[in-house]
């Protein structure tokens, strides 16, 4: 029986990128903020955010939340989060001097419990430097929330790596006047190899963090404040450009095989033996499509039967940052939704042109027991 992959990214084709090639051949410009990476924040600020705003491309995510980070910290000593997360939430925040504070989750949309985060943000006071939500796995955020927490004084980065492409008119962070954090990394809808991309309704926020991004030069080119190389070459423009081109097919695929699975699972009687989906996920860019097993098992035992089918798949984001070595002694409420999030999380195959016959057999071989 054919192996299934977990992922199988498809870029874009060398001919689609021809073109952009060429014009880069002709400028000789490479980097700093050259001409395609100018067309890529423009595109994508009118394409995806009705142009309100500003964005600036950024080499990754992870020195995207760096920068951005930094711009905001207030004095204080921890860097408020969720424990279930990628690493480089709590690493980001750590480069900048910060001690990760692991709230827990609610357990409906694996984002931070805004409850618990109210009950840690009394607690610590004026410990608190920043508040770093993730929008899990794409689902949306309470912005109003969080908007209205970053207005009170309390600085708020939103780590939203897996959230870009969501929503074909209305972008996810949009009219956020703090941070936002995309990922454009070759596994995300948006994949461009290494990238990512940081909006703000706030446009001198952004305007600060692109001088951050290029050693904190200002317009004299000298350094006026902490910076580091976080741009992004006029190549990886190149490839986000030709993206561009293509990603209303990406989000439509993707939302199809969501879809699929839904059905799948519908079909199968899961959702009423157990089985649990994340709630939120109702436009998100799937990069993998995650969901709970039953509470009976935790989900070593449905990995282990995905294997021997020739099925791959993953546990993201299990274990989570308080259970890895590096973070195990960072402070942190009550996690007992992580906790159990964690032990029953699954994280099943999402490709473009993955086939609805092999999404039958991924569910089918879960609900055979
Ligand atoms: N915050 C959050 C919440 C995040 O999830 C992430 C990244 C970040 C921040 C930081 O964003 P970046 O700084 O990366 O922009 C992968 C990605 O590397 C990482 O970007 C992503 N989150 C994370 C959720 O997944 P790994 O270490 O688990 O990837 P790896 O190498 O195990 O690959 C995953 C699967 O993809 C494998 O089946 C192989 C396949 N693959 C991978 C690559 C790179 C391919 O088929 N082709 C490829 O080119 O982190």
């Amino acid at each position: 029986m054919d192996e299934i992959p977990f992922l199988k990214p498809r870029l874009v084709s060398k001919d689609a990128l021809t073109g952009y090639l060429e014009q880069i051949d002709a400028t000789r410009i490479y980097s700093n903020h050259g001409p395609l990476n100018k067309r890529v924040e423009e595109r994508i600020l009118r394409r995806f955010f009705s142009d309100e705003g500003a964005v600036v491309t950024v080499n990754n995510a992870t020195t995207g939340l760096m920068l951005a980070i930094m711009q905001v910290k207030r004095a204080g000593k921890y860097a408020l989060m969720p424990s279930f997360t990628f690493s480089a939430t709590p690493l980001s925040a750590m480069w900048c001097g910060l001690e990760p504070y692991f709230i827990d989750i609610d357990p409906e949309r694996w984002c931070l419990n805004e409850r618990q985060l109210e009950e840690a943000l009394q607690k610590l006071g004026d410990e608190v430097a920043v508040v770093v939500p993730y929008a899990a796995f794409g689902a949306e955020l309470n912005l109003e929330y969080y908007e209205s927490l970053r207005r009170s004084g309390v600085p708020v980065v939103i780590d939203a790596a897996s959230s870009f492409g969501c929503m074909r008119d209305d972008q996810f962070g949009r009219g956020f006047k703090g941070a936002v954090v995309f990922s454009f990394h070759a596994t995300k809808l948006f994949g461009i190899g290494e990238g990512g991309l940081i909006y703000s309704a706030d446009e001198t926020l952004i305007h600060r963090l692109r001088q951050s991004s290029n050693f904190g030069f200002d317009q004299n080119r000298e350094s006026r404040q902490i910076g580091l190389n976080g741009k992004v070459s006029e190549y990886a423009a190149a490839i986000a450009l030709a993206t561009l081109e293509v990603v209303d097919e990406k989000i439509i695929a993707r939302e199809r095989i969501a879809d699929w699975y839904r059905a799948e699972l519908q079909d199968a009687g899961m959702l009423f033996k157990g089985w649990k989906l994340q709630e939120g996920g109702g436009k998100i860019p799937y990069q993998f499509f995650p969901l709970l097993c039953p509470p009976k098992h935790d989900h070593r035992f449905y990995l282990s039967k995905l294997q021997a089918a020739g099925i791959q798949a993953r546990t993201y984001f299990s274990p989570s940052c308080h259970e890895q070595p590096l973070f195990q002694r960072s402070p942190h409420s009550d996690l007992s939704v992580t906790e159990d999030v964690c032990r029953r999380i699954l994280s099943l195959p999402v490709w473009e042109d993955i086939e609805q016959a092999q999404v039958q057999r991924i569910v089918r071989c879960l609900a055979d027991e």
